[in-house]
């Protein structure tokens, strides 16, 4: 029963046994019920949290409006400088961080980390983008007038997350939202309410030693009710939401009805595509690890292999043998590759989707399970595994959110392509060849209909310097990097006339 230094961690951010679920940055406060997270690790209460009630939720509103009105008077490159020492503060505790994200959320520490250095990452990126908001001059069509058009702050943004990213997508979006000008309010998973109030705290600190004002980070643990306060409240300009399909569809639903703006990154169905010519020594490593790496539960986590029928059978040997290699338990432990699954309904999913592909004829060639002993005794670790299936069972058609990866063969790549694109979802597709004209094939517009597509590495791992979003059901969002940070802002054009007479556009004539 090792601590791995965990409470030592905890406190080093902040956090107690018993926490206010609810902050402005410079007040904590909760009036809701009490949540309790569980570590999927090794089962035990890690500490308890005190959620918002509908009261909370508007005290966090009044304090965000007020904090707008003077945040967006801050030149952006001095916004800059706020996100700048945020990014120090997150390379002084990303250890702490990393940690308290792998024994929260159950991902490997390597990824624990990974993920503050994603936020570190995005931060660097938005203090440049701080000094480089351009928007276009254009030539006026009339004589004695310039044209140009400029971005202003939209005001309050609302970011949902999922428990899967406790802490990095709430960065993606905060850094660039705070450079625009704008202020948060972060609705942290249920699920990870810890890492929530740790980030917050980091914040916090920031905001202090800065005597900014409060409001520009606020934090709300609460339920779906508060969910739907924030995604319904006419107050705030755009909503982030990151999380299933079908409670994507009624954000995006609610936030159109209100005119309001919003970013969806929904579910992912990620294939890989296997070609005669592949390099199969590193196509397998990105395979694994986009199978198995966060035990499956990355929107960007490979879920189907389609490969060429005349190296199927070479491929299904060599990940029967890589499977048999992985090392299952406590993800704070180097030596392991899996950890487990969020929480026991997650693995009755796991359960439920394993006997569903079953029904429909899949083959298992590496058996699914859940694993028992004094490893596992939090009852969340479960077998990566490998079915034979096609494309059109209805189980291949969802998303899983679990280490269950399905295999097909193909002929022509056309084909290849027609199956990866055959499914709801369009995050992130891969192929893997040496061949270019299949790769440039797969990158054209007959190829891969994801937002993210690449050429021998695997579907997850991207690096924040990119949008990242996917399309179709996957809800056509994107994030961090490029030139996203339009997303988080309200565009203006503005002509200006400096002659003494008014020429009409289009040559229209108007005498008085
Ligand atoms: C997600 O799964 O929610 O590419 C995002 C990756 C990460 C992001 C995943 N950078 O896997």
């Amino acid at each position: 029963n090792q601590d791995f230094g965990i409470e030592k961690s905890l406190s080093n951010l902040g956090i107690s046994t018993e926490n206010l679920g609810v902050s402005t940055g410079g007040k904590y406060f909760a009036n809701g019920d009490v949540l309790e997270s569980y570590s999927p690790t090794d089962g035990k209460l890690i500490a308890k949290v005190t959620t918002a009630n509908f009261s909370d939720y508007d005290a966090v509103i009044e304090t965000s409006k007020k904090a707008f009105l003077e945040f967006r008077q801050i030149p952006a490159p001095k916004r800059g400088e706020l996100v700048r020492q945020f990014g120090l503060k997150l390379r002084h505790y990303k250890e702490d961080l990393g940690k308290l994200v792998s024994y929260e959320m159950g991902k490997s520490l390597q990824e624990g980390l990974g993920e503050v250095q994603e936020m570190i990452d995005i931060c660097d990126f938005a203090v440049g983008l701080s000094r480089q908001l351009y928007g276009f001059t254009m030539h006026s069509e009339r004589p004695g007038h310039r044209m140009y058009e400029q971005y202003h702050p939209l005001g309050i943004v609302g970011i949902i997350s999922a428990f899967n990213f406790p802490v990095a997508v709430w960065s993606w979006n905060t850094a660039l939202a705070w450079i625009c000008g704008n202020v948060t309010i972060w609705k942290p998973s249920e699920k990870t309410p810890l890492c929530g109030i740790a980030c917050q705290n980091i914040i916090t600190e920031v905001l202090r030693e800065n005597e900014l004002p409060e409001g520009i980070s606020s934090m709300i643990v609460g339920d779906h009710k508060i969910g739907d306060r924030l995604v319904n409240d006419k107050n705030v300009a755009l909503i982030s939401f990151t999380g299933s399909t079908k409670v994507g569809r009624m954000v995006g639903t609610n936030v159109a009805q209100r005119f309001g703006k919003s970013i969806l990154e929904l579910g992912g169905n990620n294939a890989i595509i296997f070609t005669e010519n592949a390099d199969l020594n590193m196509s397998i490593i990105g395979a694994v690890f986009g199978a198995v790496g966060t035990a499956g539960q990355r929107c960007t986590s490979t879920r189907r292999l389609i490969i060429h029928e005349s190296i199927f059978e070479d491929v299904k040997n060599r990940l029967v043998k890589a499977y048999a290699q992985l090392k299952i338990g406590n993800p704070l432990d180097e030596n392991n590759h899996v950890g487990p699954l969020i929480d026991k309904d997650a693995v009755q999913q796991y359960l439920d989707s394993i006997e569903k592909c079953k029904k429909e004829g899949g083959k298992f060639v590496v058996e699914g399970g859940v694993l028992e002993g004094e490893h596992y005794t939090s009852g969340c670790y479960v077998k990566p595994c490998i079915a034979e299936v096609e494309n059109s069972f209805e189980i291949v058609q969802h998303e899983t959110f679990a280490p269950i990866l399905y295999i097909m063969k193909y002929k022509t790549l056309e084909e290849a392509i027609a199956m990866q694109n055959d499914v709801p979802q369009g995050l992130s597709s891969a192929i893997m060849t040496t061949d270019m004209r299949q790769a440039e094939l797969f990158l054209s517009q007959q190829g891969s209909d994801c937002g993210i597509a690449n050429v021998n590495i695997g579907t997850s791992g991207a690096e924040i310097g990119g949008a990242f979003g996917g399309e179709k059901e996957t809800g056509g969002g994107r994030e961090s990097g490029s030139d996203v940070w339009k997303y988080y802002m309200r565009r203006q054009t503005n002509t200006i006339n400096y002659t003494d007479s008014l020429p009409l556009a289009q040559g229209i004539k108007f005498d008085l």
